[in-house]
Parts: structure tokens; C-alpha cells; sequence
């Protein structure tokens, strides 16, 4: 059986790290394209020559020609420019947009079958766009971003519990931006309420509903925190691992539950916009949005998400794209 094939677009920070775990974890040959002339052919030769000692037999290999990627089972996208100190990410919008609508015409053109998934920010406009602009089906088109807030989310959970990271579950919805909503709630420690464990460890609820909050406060800021610290650029290995997860779910039809932007139909009251939810990514793609049932304060806040989703959608459709 020939080995699957993933491209990625764009040969900076994250696509490096991309190419390098795809390969350690033999997922399939790896294409990296880039508009910078050697880039990604001197990138994925470093790569490929620690083959011997990574183990792998995956093919890594770096393009400047949008027809190499022709054949790609999945395309994972991070072209466009990374925020600096003091940036949101709604400010890389027209640069990012202009970089993408030119991905989404070559990925098109020559890997039309492909499975993609987004990294570029702000996320939620750049995969509206990519769909826009390609054309491809709605569950074919995804974006990464829920699966690292969640995985950010657990983590700080973990360090505070003194617990395995593996036994904590908790999901962050909606946008990849200020408004991201991290599910207090549905937050647990193999079943057991993540609250319920705090109210144990301080004996006083208010003091662990404070502690919550400044997780919750955390998790949002999250990606700032890490680029005022970086000063050149944006968080790397998290993002990547986070995409090669989603991957993995798709070309091993994992049927993983993985808080995804994806393409939204009525579920949670929205219509054809993309928004971070939970989702079943297997064998097509999207396969199904988990629908959880959301209290006022829950909704209220996803709600808010959604404005700024919309908002920004609409921004981007104002400036011509
Ligand atoms: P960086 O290291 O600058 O890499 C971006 C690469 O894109 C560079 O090598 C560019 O040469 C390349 N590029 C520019 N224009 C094109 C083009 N037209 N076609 C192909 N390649 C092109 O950035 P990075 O890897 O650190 O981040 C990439 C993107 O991911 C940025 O937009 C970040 O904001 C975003 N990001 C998203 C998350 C999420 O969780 C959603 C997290 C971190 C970063």
C-alpha cells in the first residue's frame, strides 16, 4: 500500500515542526511548499538526513511548485505572517487574506481531493476564505485552533491538580480570539468535575471558583502570553502537534472527538459560518458537529463568539475577499 501523502503550505515555524512529527510518526511523505526560494527544500533535507536516527522511511521533501503537491490525502495550511508583541490576531487579516486566497487557488488546482486544515490566523476568517475561494465541500475544509486552546486549557488544569494531563478532559469553544469560550462545566479528571476537585483541595468554593477563572483567563490569553515572551513570533510546537492530531484522526479514521473550526449548519443556532465546535473528524473529514447542551451563561458566552466570528467575516468580505 503506498504511503499517504500530506502537503504543507507555508515552511516557517510551524510547518518545520509539522514536517518533522509527520515524519517521526510515519503518517505519510511530507511536501513542504513555500514562496521563499530554498526554504523548504533546505528545511525538509535537514529533516529527512536525522532519518537514520529518527526512524523514519517517510519521504520529506521541500517545493516552491504548487505541483508537487499533486496527490495530497491531507493539505495543512500555515502561510501568511505570525503576530508580534501587542498584535491580535484580526491584525494579520488583509495580509493573511491575500496570502490565502492564492493558497486556496493552488491547493485547488492540484490537490482537489484533499482533506485541508487550517492554521493560519485569524483562523476562523482564513478557513471561511480557503472554502470561499477553492470551493471544496464544507466537511473537507477544517480549522485548527480548539484542539490547542483545549489542550492549553488542560494543561493549566493539570499543573493546578498535580494530575496527568492524559486523565484531564476540558474543551475550549467557539473562535480562535478573545472570546473563546473554555468549558468550565464539562471539565473533568477521568469523569470527575474539575470544579468538585478544586472545592476539595482549597475547601472553599469562592476561592476555587477564583482559581477557575484565572485558568479560564489563561487559557484565552494564551497565545499572547507565549508571543510576548517569543517577541519574534508565535507559538510553534503547540499549534503543530495540535494540527498532526487532527490529522491523524482523518487518515486513521480515528473518529476522535476534536474541538474543531468547522462549517456549521444550524448546529448551536448558526448558519454557514465556521466556528469552533466538537467534532468526529474520521475518514471524510468533518463527519458529524457534537451538539452539547449549553446553560444561559455557557450559550450567552458562545453567543458572543459568534458576533465576533460574523463580525469579522463580514470585515473581510467588505475588503473584497
Ligand atoms: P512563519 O514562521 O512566519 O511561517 C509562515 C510561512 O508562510 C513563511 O515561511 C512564509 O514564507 C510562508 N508564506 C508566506 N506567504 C506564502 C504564500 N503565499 N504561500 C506559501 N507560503 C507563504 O509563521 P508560523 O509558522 O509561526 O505561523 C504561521 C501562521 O499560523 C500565522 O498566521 C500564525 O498567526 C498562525 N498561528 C495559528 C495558531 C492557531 O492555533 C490557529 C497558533 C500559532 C500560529
Amino acid at each position: 500500500m503506498a504511503r499517504k501523502k500530506l502537503a504543507l503550505i507555508g515552511g516557517g515555524q510551524i510547518g518545520g515542526v509539522l514536517a518533522q512529527i509527520i515524519a517521526s510518526k510515519q503518517l505519510g511523505d511530507v511536501v513542504m511548499f513555500d514562496v521563499v526560494e530554498d526554504l523548504p527544500q533546505g528545511k525538509t533535507l535537514d529533516i529527512a538526513e536525522a532519518s537514520r536516527i529518527s526512524g523514519f522511511d517517510a519521504k520529506v521533501t521541500g517545493t516552491n511548485d504548487y505541483k508537487d503537491i499533486a496527490g495530497s490525502d491531507i493539505v495543512i495550511i500555515t502561510a501568511g505572517i505570525p503576530r508580534k508583541p501587542g498584535m491580535s490576531r484580526d491584525d494579520l487579516l488583509i495580509t493573511n487574506a491575500n496570502i490565502m486566497k492564492s493558497v486556496a487557488e493552488g491547493v485547488k488546482k492540484y490537490a482537489p481531493n484533499s482533506i485541508v486544515i487550517i492554521i493560519s490566523n485569524p483562523l476562523d476568517a482564513m478557513v471561511t476564505l480557503f472554502q470561499k475561494v477553492s470551493g471544496f465541500p464544507t466537511n473537507k475544509v477544517m480549522g485548527q485552533a480548539g484542539m490547542l486552546d483545549s489542550s492549553r486549557f488542560s494543561s493549566f488544569i493539570a499543573w493546578e491538580l498535580g494530575v496527568s494531563v492524559k486523565d484531564v478532559n476540558a474543551m475550549v469553544l467557539g473562535g480562535h480570539g478573545d472570546t473563546m469560550v473554555p468549558l468550565v462545566r464539562y471539565a473533568n479528571v477521568n469523569g470527575v468535575p474539575v470544579m468538585e476537585m478544586l472545592e476539595r483541595k482549597y475547601k472553599d468554593k469562592t476561592k476555587a471558583e477564583k482559581v477557575m477563572k484565572a485558568m479560564v483567563d489563561r487559557t484565552k490569553q494564551a497565545g499572547g502570553e507565549v508571543v510576548k515572551l517569543l517577541k519574534t513570533g508565535s507559538a510553534f510546537f503547540s499549534p503543530a502537534a495540535s494540527a498532526v492530531a487532527m490529522a491523524q484522526s482523518i487518515l486513521d479514521d480515528e473518529k476522535r472527538v476534536i474541538a474543531t473550526c468547522c462549517y456549521l449548519n444550524g448546529e448551536y443556532g448558526v448558519k454557514n459560518y465556521y466556528l469552533g465546535v466538537p467534532a468526529i473528524l474520521g475518514e471524510k473529514g468533518v463527519e458529524k458537529v457534537i451538539e452539547l447542551s449549553l446553560d444561559k451563561d455557557e450559550q450567552a458566552a458562545l453567543d458572543n463568539s459568534i458576533k465576533a466570528v460574523k463580525n469579522l467575516t463580514k470585515e473581510m468580505a467588505n475588503l473584497g475577499f
